[in-house]
């Protein structure tokens, strides 16, 4: 399959390298010059379970699409959800008719901004449990097992969607169709909105969190207002199966890790996905006339905090 990357960062370098391997023809798009020059001198180089890859890959600035010269088959988008807009904006030339785009970014609402650059029904949604971290510009550690879920938004892309899904099993990527990808999206946004914004506030890591009388509290809370928003939205979280899938973090191996939005604000003071996790359910709590002050202080700590860091 002829796939392009929209952001070569962890996540985009871990899709882009799998699916190279398994003989698709992938293209990677990034708005990180350093990292752009650093691929194009020296490969995309990955720590892959230990073993050093290096993979050649043509990459392209987004003001370099027009040298492309065609319209995309698949795009993969793996930008963080605060740069997705700004990145389609710019690649509107390789977006065609027939051009279908997935979206596995973490947070909620990315459907919305994805609408006004492609139709519906050429538009697939999911989620993954693949991690990957970036040591720095055309270096990314990857670690570890993981799983997609991915769903056509509108029915009429379920025949794409299978083929993706055909793709990702040959890469190794361990897809599943899913049948209920905005429940799943849910459930992964209730993980971000409560580890993400509280180890950053914190300054812990998940275990560490996990350890204070106040985590279970805190994460009930939390999740009983992602809930209280998803119902409006036609999504029945189940909240302590939610509480449990999370809590079982604490004590697992992923207890030792800070989660991105730890190492976007407080290692790399970075910008956060912040409004699309806890923000988004703040801002459409006010749509619907609910109340979700967990959701608002985080999301105001968290901005606080951009501040106090200079992220950009
Ligand atoms: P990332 O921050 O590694 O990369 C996103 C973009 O930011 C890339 O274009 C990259 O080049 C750029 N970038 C990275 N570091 C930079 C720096 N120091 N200065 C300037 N630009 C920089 O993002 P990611 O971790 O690949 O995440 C992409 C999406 O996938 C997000 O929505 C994230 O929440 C989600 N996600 C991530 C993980 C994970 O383990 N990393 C797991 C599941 C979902
Ligand atoms: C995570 N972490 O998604 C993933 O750091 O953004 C993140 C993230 C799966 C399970 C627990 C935490």
């Amino acid at each position: 399959m002829k796939i392009t990357i929209l952001g070569a960062g962890g996540m985009g370098s871990r899709f882009a390298l799998m699916l190279h391997k398994a003989e698709n023809d992938v293209t990677l798009v990034d708005g990180w010059q350093q990292n752009i020059d650093a691929i194009r001198k020296d490969g995309l180089q990955a720590e892959f379970n230990g073993e050093p890859v290096t993979v050649h890959l043509p990459i392209y600035a987004p003001a370099e699409i027009d040298q492309l010269g065609e319209k995309a088959e698949l795009i993969i988008a793996f930008t963080k959800s605060n740069q997705l807009k700004a990145m389609f904006e710019q690649v509107r030339p390789i977006i065609g008719p027939d051009t279908y785009v997935l979206c596995l970014l973490n947070g909620i609402g990315h459907e919305d901004i994805l609408q006004e650059f492609v139709a519906a029904d050429h538009l697939i949604l999911g989620i993954t449990m693949w991690t990957a971290g970036m040591t720095g510009p055309g270096h990314v550690t990857l670690l570890g097992e993981g799983e997609v879920e991915l769903q056509n938004f509108a029915p009429a892309g379920l025949a794409f969607t299978k083929e993706v899904v055909s793709a990702f099993a040959a890469a190794g990527l361990n897809p599943k169709y899913s049948e209920n990808v905005k429940y799943a999206i849910w459930r992964k946004a209730c993980v971000n909105g409560t580890l993400n914004s509280l180890c950053s506030i914190l300054d812990c890591n998940i275990g560490e969190l996990g350890a204070t009388a106040e985590a279970e509290a805190l994460l009930k809370a939390i999740i009983a207002e992602f809930a209280q928003v998803a119902a409006h939205e036609g999504v029945t979280l189940d909240e302590a199966e939610v509480y449990t899938h999370i809590a079982q973090t604490f004590t697992a191996a992923i207890a030792a890790h800070y989660p991105s939005m730890y190492q976007d604000l407080i290692v790399n003071h970075r910008a956060t996905e912040i409004d699309f996790i806890n923000g988004a359910v703040w801002q459409k709590g006010q749509r619907y006339g609910i109340a979700t002050p967990y959701c608002a202080l985080l999301t105001q700590l968290i901005h606080a905090k951009e501040q106090l860091v200079g992220a950009k």
